[in-house]
C-alpha cells in the first residue's frame, strides 16, 4: 500500500518531468474547449519528449484517435484522464510484482536473503543499498552490507558510510581485491551470525565489457555455494536520466546474470520520467522502487497510480 505520504515525494520528486509535460500540453490545450485530429500530432511529440517511447506513444495515440472519434468534445480534462488511465494500465500490468513484495525473503527456509545489485557506472547502486538497508533494519532484519566493489577506489569506504548510517553490518575485502572471494567470506560470516539480509554491492560495469560481465557471474557461482538459492535477488538498478539507453544496458544485464527486479534512480533529476513506461511495459520485471533524491528517506515504492498521478 502506497501511503499519503508517499504520494507526495513521488509527486515532489517527478516535479521536472511533471512540469515539462504539463507546460506543453497546455500549450496545446491553449484554452479550447477541445483537441482534434490535428493536436495529435502534438501530443505524439510531448509524451516522445517525456523518452515514453515511439512504440508506447504510437499505440497511446492510436487509442487517443478513437476516443476523439467517438466523442463530440475533447477538453484538457478528458485528455489527462484518459493518460492517467493509460498510463496505470500500461503500468500496473505487472500488478503485484511492483511494489513493497521485495522486502519478503524469497524462501522463508533460507536464511539469509541474498540481493545483488548491479548496473552501469554511477547508477545509484551503493546509494540504493545505503536507503534500502535502513528500510530493512527498520522491520527488524540483522542486515550487512558487502563492499563487491573492489574496483573503484573509496567505494568500500561509501559503503561504510552507508552501514553506519543505517546500523548495518558491513565487511570489505582488500583493496583490489577478488569480488567473488569478499562475497564468499562475507555470506560466511552473515550465516554464523545468523544475519536475515545481506544487500551485496557491485562495481559499475558496461554492459558491453565481457570481462566484467563475467566477474558478476562467478560471484553469482560462489554466492550459491555458501547460502542456498543464493543470490535470491537480482536488482538492475537503472538511471532515469539515461533515457532509452536504460532498456539497452537492462537486456544485457537480464541475458547475464538473471535480473529479479528493477530499481530506477534520479527520478527527480529527470525530465524524461516517460521512460518508466517501457521499463515496466518490455522488460516483463517488477519495478521495485524509485529514487527521488540523494537523502537516506528518498526511495519511494513503485505505485502505477501515485506514478501516473505524478507524472500528470
Ligand atoms: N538526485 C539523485 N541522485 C542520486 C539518486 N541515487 C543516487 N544518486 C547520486 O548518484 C551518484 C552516484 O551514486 P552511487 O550510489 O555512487 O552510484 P553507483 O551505481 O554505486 O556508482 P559506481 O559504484 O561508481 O558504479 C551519487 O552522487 C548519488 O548521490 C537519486 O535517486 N536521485
Ligand atoms: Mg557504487
Amino acid at each position: 500500500m502506497t501511503t499519503e505520504a508517499e504520494k507526495i515525494r513521488f509527486e515532489k520528486g517527478m516535479q521536472k518531468t511533471r512540469g515539462s509535460l504539463t507546460g506543453r500540453i497546455r500549450a496545446i490545450f491553449g484554452g479550447k474547449a477541445s483537441v482534434g485530429e490535428e493536436d495529435l500530432e502534438h501530443i505524439e511529440e510531448v509524451l516522445i519528449q517525456a523518452d515514453v517511447g515511439v512504440a508506447y506513444t504510437t499505440k497511446m495515440i492510436e487509442e487517443m484517435r478513437e476516443a476523439l472519434v467517438s466523442r463530440k468534445s475533447w477538453g484538457e480534462r478528458d485528455f489527462r484522464s484518459f493518460l492517467f488511465n493509460w498510463v496505470v494500465r500500461a503500468v500496473g500490468d505487472q500488478g503485484e510484482k511492483n511494489g513493497c513484495g521485495f522486502f519478503e525473503p524469497r524462501d522463508p527456509d533460507v536464511r539469509p536473503e541474498v540481493i545483488l545489485f548491479v548496473g552501469v557506472n554511477g547508477t545509484g547502486k551503493t546509494t540504493t543499498i545505503g536507503k534500502l538497508s535502513r528500510l530493512f533494519i527498520a522491520k527488524g532484519r540483522g542486515v550487512m552490507l558487502v563492499a563487491g566493489d573492489t574496483y573503484r577506489a573509496a567505494a568500500p569506504e561509501q559503503l561504510e558510510v552507508w552501514a553506519k548510517r543505517s546500523g548495518s553490518m558491513y565487511h570489505r575485502g582488500a583493496e583490489k581485491g577478488d569480488a567473488a572471494s569478499v562475497v564468499h567470506d562475507a555470506l560466511t560470516m552473515a550465516c554464523s551470525a545468523s544475519l536475515d539480509t545481506v544487500l551485496v554491492d557491485t562495481a559499475g560495469r558496461l554492459h558491453t565489457k565481457e570481462p566484467l560481465m563475467r566477474e558478476l557471474e562467478k560471484i553469482m557461482k560462489v554466492a550459491s555455494r555458501v547460502v542456498e538459492g543464493a543470490p535470491h535477488q537480482v536488482v538492475l538498478v537503472l538511471d532515469a536520466t539515461t533515457g532509452q539507453n536504460a532498456l539497452v544496458q537492462a537486456r544485457s544485464f537480464m541475458d547475464v546474470v538473471g535480473v529479479t527486479g528493477i530499481i530506477i534512480t534520479k527520478m527527480d533529476g529527470s525530465a524524461k520520467g516517460g521512460i518508466l513506461i517501457p521499463i515496466s511495459c518490455e522488460l516483463g520485471l517488477p519495478i521495485h522502487f524509485v529514487g527521488m533524491g540523494e537523502g537516506i528517506d528518498d526511495l519511494v515504492p513503485f505505485d502505477p497510480e501515485a506514478y501516473a498521478e505524478a507524472l500528470i
